[in-house]
């Protein structure tokens, strides 16, 4: 099984895998060829049995969205472009919607396309020189890969409107606050979300199946058909024969209790 490709390397750490953008000497710019391989690699990643992902980045940047200068030099028309945009989606969605949890390990800038990435990865970890902007609005284009759906629904779509037209760019504390990743650390953002995908990877494949593309297809859904397909996924999650172990565990008093510092 070759996972890795020549923007995109993959190592394994038993059943995590660490993918990492390796295109560093272009900030990781998103070219078609890159956006490929990320449709491949996530169109791969849930037949292979792997437990959970972590995203990561070569160099100071975890990403400088979409290649700007591949874009010039193309002169696409409006109909290209758009065939473009659906390449990025498909990618994006296989990864949010595949079932395997996925840790972005975010640092330097996580701008335009680089956040639309970011923002399709079940958990964030920023570090200390991680920042996070929508620069479309200064040159002259638009999102294309997703953010107006995944990024105004982590921040609303005031805060993200914000960004497009001043160029506001968030970091530290403050990107936590408004919603753009969940862990800010003091060290290395790729040692936490290693910790991180660990521990999701102990979780029943089924279990995390539900929590990842489950709640993402009932977000969507109107509250009825939410609340059945809930109790639906519920039924058989909560069912599997993984849970029954867990469960008697609890009942037999062997099983940790969830309490705070853990
Ligand atoms: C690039 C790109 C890129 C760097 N496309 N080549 N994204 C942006 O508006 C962000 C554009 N990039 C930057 O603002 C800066 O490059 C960074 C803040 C990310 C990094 O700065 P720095 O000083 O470390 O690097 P650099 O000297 O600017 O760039 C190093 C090389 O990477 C250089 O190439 P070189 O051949 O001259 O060495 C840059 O041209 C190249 N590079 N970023 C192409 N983005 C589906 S629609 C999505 C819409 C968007 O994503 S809009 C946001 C685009």
């Amino acid at each position: 099984m070759e996972l890795s490709s020549s923007y995109i390397r993959v190592e394994l750490d038993g059943d995590v895998a660490i993918a990492t953008l390796a295109r560093p000497e272009k900030r990781n710019a998103l070219n078609e060829d890159f956006v490929r391989q990320l449709q491949d690699l996530f169109g791969e990643i849930p037949r292979t049995g792997l437990k959970a992902l972590v995203l990561a980045a070569d160099g100071d940047h975890f990403c400088a969205g979409l290649d700007l200068v591949e874009h010039w030099e193309k002169d696409r028309s409006a109909a290209e472009f758009t065939r473009i945009c659906q390449g990025w989606h498909d990618a994006f969605t296989k990864m949010e919607y595949g079932g395997v949890p996925v840790i972005a390990a975010l640092k330097g800038a996580t701008v335009g396309g680089g956040l639309e990435l970011a923002s399709a990865a079940h958990v964030r970890v920023a570090d200390q020189t991680t920042y996070f902007a929508l620069p479309e609005g200064q040159r002259g284009i638009f999102t294309g890969g997703g953010a107006t759906v995944r990024v105004s629904g982590l921040v609303g779509r005031a805060r993200m409107v914000d960004m497009m037209l001043t160029g506001r760019v968030y970091h530290g504390q403050e990107a936590v606050d408004v919603g753009l990743c969940q862990y800010l650390v003091e060290g290395s953002s790729l040692d936490k979300a290693l910790e991180l995908a660990q521990k999701a990877a102990s979780n029943p494949p089924l279990s995390n199946q539900a929590i990842t593309a489950g709640l993402a297809h009932i977000q969507s859904m109107p509250a009825l058909e939410a609340y059945y397909a809930e109790a639906f996924i519920a039924g058989v999650v909560n069912t599997q024969e993984e849970s029954r172990e867990r469960l008697r565990a609890f009942a037999e008093k062997t099983a940790h209790k969830v309490k705070p510092g853990q």
